[in-house]
Formats: C-alpha cells, structure tokens, sequence
C-alpha cells in the first residue's frame, strides 16, 4: 500500500493561513492526561518526551521537567532544528549536533511517531508531545497541558524538596490564568502572527499588538523579580520561553523590530537575564545554535537564502 501523502501537514510553507493574511495557530490533537489512578498513570519509565530545543512551547516542558526534578523520570529526545517538507528529523536524518536519533523506534522524522499513534492522524505534527510505551500511543502534544502534568502528577515518585515546588499555586491561579490570557496571543504566539503574516496590513496590526504586550509586561515587572505573587510560576516560565527568543531571532527574522528587549525593555532584560543565569534548569534548556538556526533555516517563505545571522552579540547579556 502505497504511504499516505501527508506532506500538507508537515510543511510549514502549506500552513494555513486565513484571507486577509494572518497566521492561525491549529489546536493540539492529544489531550489525554497523565493522573494518578487514570489510563495514563504516572510511571517511572513509561513515557518519553519529544521537543525540539528550538521551539519555545517544547522549551516550556524542558524547564519545568528540569525544575520538578523529572530528569529519571521522563527521558527526553531532541530532534534537529532544521524543520524541512517532512517536519521535524531526528538525527538519523539530520545529524545536527546536539540532536539525537529516535531511541524508541529510531523514526525518521517526527511524523513517523504521529502516523504510528494515529495512521488518520490530520493535524500537525508538532513538538513537544509525550509518548507512553505501554498504550504505544501518543498521550499529550500541548505544552501548556504538560506542564501542567510535570507539576503535579509525578509528586508521588519524586523527592518531597521538588514535589513541593508548585508553579500553579491555588491561592494565585486566577491571576496567572489572566495573565496567561492574554500572554500567549499578544506575545508568544503574537510573535509569529507578525513574522507568518502574508499581507502588510497583517503584520503591522500583529507587530503593534506584539510591542503593546511587551509593554505591559515592563510595567508588571517594575521592582518584581516575577509575574505573580513574588514568586516563580508557570506565568514566567510560558513567557520567557519567547524574551529569550526575541533579540535573537524575533526582531529580524519576523520583523518585530520597534525595539529589543536589551535596548527597549531593561525590567523584561533584567527578569530575563536573571533566570537565565541563576537558575540551571532555564540555562540548560536554552541552546541558541538549535533556536537560530531552526527559524533561519525552516521558513524559507521568509527567509530564502537560510543564512543564519551571526549576532546578537552577545546572544544574552551578562547580568
Ligand atoms: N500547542 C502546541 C504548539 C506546538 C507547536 O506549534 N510547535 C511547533 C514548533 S515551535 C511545531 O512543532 N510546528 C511544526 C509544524 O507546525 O509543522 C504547544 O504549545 O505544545
């Protein structure tokens, strides 16, 4: 039997787009939950997250995975940065450094994994998602939700110093869901709305909507070292996984250049940098060869030549 041709969900070049030119983001397909007494019980050894260093939503999970101390727990596999026709590769395909070939199934590409959990499968294959060996299926491909699991449904199995960090604290979740809110379409997915936009008056309605977020985000962020409630929660985590992206890549590859944050922003810089430096679990979840060179390369509609640029320089600043 002849594959399926599925190459209109793995090309980003065919994403779809809406008439006047804007860039709409598809909803995640898997949404099962990891719980305690659930189909998807938490386990030791029995799921595998997949993400790709590039991606600032799969980043989400590498850092709160890194702080709740899932390390054992939860293996994880990095894909190559350089998202072609067929997706996402694993290094058998694409030996970029740092990327690492499929240790399940050594799959070709990300796709391959999708298909095995869903032959019909119709939405896009994205990272991060987590594989369960046992259903041999695919349980969760929302970052949002993950993290979410990372925070509570593995506090039986871990020791009680990170069972006990809680980074969606009942007594401040209404806040943070506000927060949330408006976060992710102004600023996180605002980001790509203006860099995906096909027609002018697109992008400059999503740059401005873009700089706007930013600008209430300085303001939340005078004489605060967090978000919410004086402390680190999910609301900083699901923001600075695009401020680290900005400098470097936003500004010039999706023309969000009214400003950067180094230059323009010294509360959101400071805030940034911080984390950056003082806490492993945000460092070593950052790898700005893979962020570069993932954008530069994998949207040649945006970037025909795939010339990576070779600054900022430095890529962050020190504190
Ligand atoms: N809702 C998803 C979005 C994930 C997502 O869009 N990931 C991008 C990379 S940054 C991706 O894998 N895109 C591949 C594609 O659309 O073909 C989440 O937050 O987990």
């Amino acid at each position: 039997m002849a594959a399926r041709d599925t190459s209109h969900l793995s090309d980003i070049s065919k994403a779809k787009y809406s008439a006047d030119g804007h860039f709409n983001r598809a909803a995640a397909s898997f949404r099962d939950f990891i719980e305690p007494g659930g189909k998807f019980a938490p386990e030791k050894g029995r799921y595998h997250l997949y993400v790709s260093y590039a991606c600032p939503w799969a980043t989400r999970t590498l850092i709160v995975r890194k702080l709740k101390g899932l390390e054992d727990i939860f293996p994880v596999t990095i894909v190559s940065p350089k998202m072609g026709a067929n997706g996402w590769p694993f290094a058998s395909v694409d030996a970029f450094p740092g990327a690492q070939v499929d240790p399940l199934f050594n799959a070709e590409h990300v796709k391959d994994l999708y298909l095995r959990a869903s032959p019909e499968y119709e939405g896009r294959f994205t990272v991060p998602f987590i594989w369960d060996k046992v259903n041999n299926t695919i349980v969760n491909n929302e970052s949002s939700e993950i993290i979410r699991m990372f925070n509570t449904a593995f506090n039986q199995l871990i020791p009680q110093d990170k069972a006990a960090i809680d980074l969606y604290p009942e007594e401040h979740r209404a806040e943070i869901d506000s927060i949330n809110d408006w976060v992710y379409p102004e600023i996180n997915n605002g980001v790509y709305r203006a860099g995906f936009a096909t027609q002018q008056q697109a992008y400059e309605t999503a740059v401005k909507i873009v700089f706007a977020g930013l600008d209430k985000v300085e303001k939340i962020l005078k004489g605060n070292d967090f978000l919410v409630g004086g402390r680190l929660t999910e609301a900083d985590v699901r923001l600075w996984v695009t401020i680290i992206r900005f400098d470097p890549v936003y500004v010039g590859h999706f023309k969000c250049n009214f400003n950067t944050i180094r230059a323009g922003y010294p509360e959101i810089n400071r805030w940034m940098k911080t984390l950056y430096w003082k806490n492993a679990a945000f460092k070593d979840s950052t790898d700005f060869d893979h962020i570069k060179t993932h954008y530069y390369w994998s949207h040649p509609q945006i970037n025909a030549t795939r010339i990576v640029p070779a600054g900022p320089i430095p890529l962050i600043e020190p504190l």
